[in-house]
């Protein structure tokens, strides 16, 4: 028998699935054909959905540590042993400390509106310290909020009208691939595809053009192209008079990057930007696709900033088929019923999740004391890895996690209480990468002695005495409760269909932006006086910030960008997909390579003062001199020497958002081949 689910994995595409049961083991996964976005495709990593399921090394029983920390050894409790456990731990911490020596880290293992909010209530009225959830959109979407305003952007599917796409740091192939076929249609009928990214990633290997671009440039190439913009008199003057604010000052500021500096700055040859430009200005509906890349440079929200200011300038949004996307999301957005921010006392403190390390190493007043990790793998994903490690290994420290599987983040654990697969759980899913909402019922029951996360904190919350209703609320009840909050979104959508478990489009508009923008000033703004008045520059300014630890010691410019195989540090659980992806590589350019004796498919050690991990070096054109690029996650304890890429990644914030500067390390590697190494 064929059942409905979503795909539930932290990927824009959230994929309509059809999963078959027999005899109460999930066989087989493929795509739902009826739902509109994804299409009946799937990727490569989905079809492995049964291996994670049914995988042999799945946890299904509460477990406590019985050896040293990240020892590796654990023996299974019961339910009321390892709740005990927690509750009495974490009133010992609240007694000795205070509730905010504990801290709850999660993330988007699983994007279900309930299961991924399922904690908040209960930290909130335990007055935990509270998590900034930092570790992915927050400086792209400020950068775009700045020039466009709030919300979401052109909707994916408008772009088969449009006669020109650009890819702008997003692997689309392997991260978002249910996008390819709308761009695709396009292309049919004309329109080229140009990708803007450092590497030639899978994405830019089917494109028409590659703009090889240095990391961190965006900015100033995305002047350089408005410069000639201005200057070609290929600017949508009347909607530029009546839609923006500031163009005379951003005319000014364009001029400051004429092409020549701006090609040296982006390391793209002269003739390609002024074509691209050429041909951006021209196209009568130009779409932008950008990914989450700019933004992860310690200027990302700056770099988004400024590539949002392009579709304004030639009046993008006013043909069909034109405009930008980053993020769509929209939809209702009330979830305060589940998460009740009003539990929280006035004044808790609130940790950065990117400094995380720093929070468990060097916090005071209180120390965090006990750490409770769901939906994340934070030794896995989350930057200067060993200072985390550090942190965790702590014998003061009492750690619970939440998962399915050992990973690193697991190893470290004092308890850790079993997850079910999303397969087995209820919720409701919007995305970030198309307008629809689709409800998902469980296909099969819990395995083992696994529980939702909905249901193992309202028995944590029974536990603690807590009354309010929001902890005796199941998952449809969450979801009748959050689908009557009266957002336009949801204005006249089918909800018999929604509750059937079809896919149902939201009311919201192809291209939000041809209605006007979210801004302080309802206009798109080339000038912010918000900026300014945060002491930043107002207007899109070009210049880079580089990783400034150890540019005389480390030669090297590093990016972590995702793995086709995996989805952040997820499927590193199912052996097939460790088998397809193989080593952990390490893209370097053959005249890098040379410099430091290295050949192909050598073991290199690369590393800085943060740390180091060992990988295989791939030699290639497809990466620049002084550029090399890990495709990642790899779970560290899969790895030589047992350490993960994010052990050189670090805790530096961006500029706006406050949001990890993932691709924006400086590295150094050597070859661990021994005749060479000695030599
Ligand atoms: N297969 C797979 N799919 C995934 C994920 C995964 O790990 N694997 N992760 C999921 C998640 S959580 C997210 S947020 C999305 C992210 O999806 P993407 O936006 O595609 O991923 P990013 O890491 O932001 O990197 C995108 C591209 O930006 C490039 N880049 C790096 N620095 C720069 C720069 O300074 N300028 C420019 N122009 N480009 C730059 C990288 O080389 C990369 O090709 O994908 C989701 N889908
Ligand atoms: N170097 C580098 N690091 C990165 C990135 C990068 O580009 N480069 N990308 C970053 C990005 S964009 C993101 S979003 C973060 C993602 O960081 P995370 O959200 O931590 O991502 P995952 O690796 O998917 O880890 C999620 C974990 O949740 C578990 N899980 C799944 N479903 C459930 C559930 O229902 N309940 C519970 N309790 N657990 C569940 C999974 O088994 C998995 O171990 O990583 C970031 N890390
Ligand atoms: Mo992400």
């Amino acid at each position: 028998m064929w059942r409905p689910s979503v795909c539930t994995k932290d990927c824009p595409d959230a994929c309509g699935l059809l999963v078959k049961v027999e005899q109460g083991k999930i066989t087989k996964v493929k795509g739902d054909p009826d739902h509109p976005f994804t299409r009946g495709f799937i990727c490569k990593k989905a079809k492995f959905f049964p291996d994670h399921v049914h995988n042999k090394d799945r946890i299904l029983t509460p477990l406590k540590r019985k050896g040293p920390k990240g020892s590796g050894q654990f023996e299974p409790i019961s339910w009321d042993e390892a709740l005990d456990r927690v509750t009495d731990q974490i009133q010992k911490v609240c007694s000795d400390f205070g509730a905010q020596a504990i801290l709850p880290y999660h993330f988007a293992g699983h994007m279900g509106i309930v299961q991924q909010h399922a904690g908040h209530a209960f930290f909130h009225k335990l007055g935990a310290s509270r998590m900034l959830s930092t570790i992915c959109g927050p400086a792209s979407g400020e950068g775009f909020k700045t020039t466009l305003g709030a919300g979401p952007s052109t909707d994916i599917e408008s772009a088969v009208d449009s006669d020109f796409i650009v890819i702008w740091g997003s692997n689309t192939l392997t991260t978002n691939v249910h996008a390819w076929p709308f761009f695709q249609k396009a292309r049919g009928k004309g329109a080229p595809i140009v990708v803007i990214d450092p590497y030639r990633n899978r994405t830019a290997k089917e494109a028409d053009i590659h703009l090889m671009l240095k990391p961190g440039t965006d900015a100033a190439l995305a002047l350089g192209v408005m410069n000639i913009l201005i200057r070609e008199s290929r600017v949508d003057l009347e909607f530029v008079k009546n839609q923006t604010l500031g163009y005379e000052d951003l005319v000014k500021r364009a001029a400051e990057y004429p092409l020549e500096k701006v090609s040296r700055i982006c390391g793209v040859p002269a003739g390609q930007i002024k074509d691209f430009a050429l041909a951006y200005g021209k196209a009568k509906a130009p779409f932008i696709r950008t990914g989450w890349g700019p933004g992860r440079q310690l200027r990302g929200a700056m770099a988004m900033r400024t590539i949002a200011c392009l579709p304004p300038l030639v009046g993008a949004f006013t043909t069909k088929g034109g405009g930008i996307t980053r993020s769509l999301g929209g939809g209702p957005s009330d979830i305060t019923r589940l998460t009740r921010p009003d539990l929280c006392p006035t004044g808790t403190r609130v940790i950065n999740m990117v400094e995380l390390g720093n929070a468990l190493t060097q916090l005071s007043d209180p120390p965090v004391k006990l750490f409770y990790n769901y939906m994340s793998n934070p030794a896995a994903v989350a930057p200067q890895s060993a200072r985390i490690l550090q942190g965790m290994a702590r014998e003061d420290l009492f750690t619970v996690v939440h998962e399915l599987f050992m990973t690193d983040t697991a190893l470290m654990a004092d308890i850790i209480l079993p997850s079910a697969s999303f397969l087995e759980m209820m919720d409701l899913y919007k995305s970030y990468g198309q307008n629809y909402l689709r409800i998902a019922r469980p296909v099969i029951p819990p395995l083992g002695e696994s529980r939702a996360n909905l249901s193992i904190f309202q028995s944590l919350a029974a536990r603690m005495g807590y009354e309010e209703e929001v902890f005796g609320l199941d998952e449809e009840e969450l979801i009748k409760g959050f689908l009557q909050d009266g957002h336009p979104s949801l204005e006249g959508i089918d909800r018999e269909a929604l509750w059937q478990g079809k896919a149902v489009r939201l009311n919201i508009p192809s291209n939000p932006y041809a209605q006007g923008f979210n801004t302080p000033s309802g206009k798109v703004e080339f000038f912010s006086r918000a900026w300014q008045e945060k002491g930043l520059d107002p207007l899109p300014c070009g210049r880079v910030w580089r990783d400034p630890d150890g540019e005389d010691k480390f030669g090297l410019e590093l990016i972590t960008p995702p793995h086709h195989l995996f989805l952040n540090s997820a499927f590193n659980e199912i052996e097939g997909i460790r088998e397809l992806a193989g080593k952990a590589r390490l893209l370097i350019h053959p005249d890098d390579a040379r410099d430091r004796r290295i050949v192909q498919e050598d073991p290199v050690r690369m590393f800085n003062d943060r740390g180091e991990c060992r990988v295989h070096a791939r030699l290639t054109r497809d990466t620049r001199p002084g550029l090399v690029v890990a495709e990642g996650l790899h779970w560290p304890r899969f790895m030589k020497g047992g350490k993960g890429i994010n052990q050189l990644t670090s805790q530096r914030l961006t500029d706006q958002g406050e949001t990890c500067a993932f691709h924006c390390s400086r590295v150094e590697v050597e070859t661990l081949t021994a005749s060479k190494a000695t030599c």
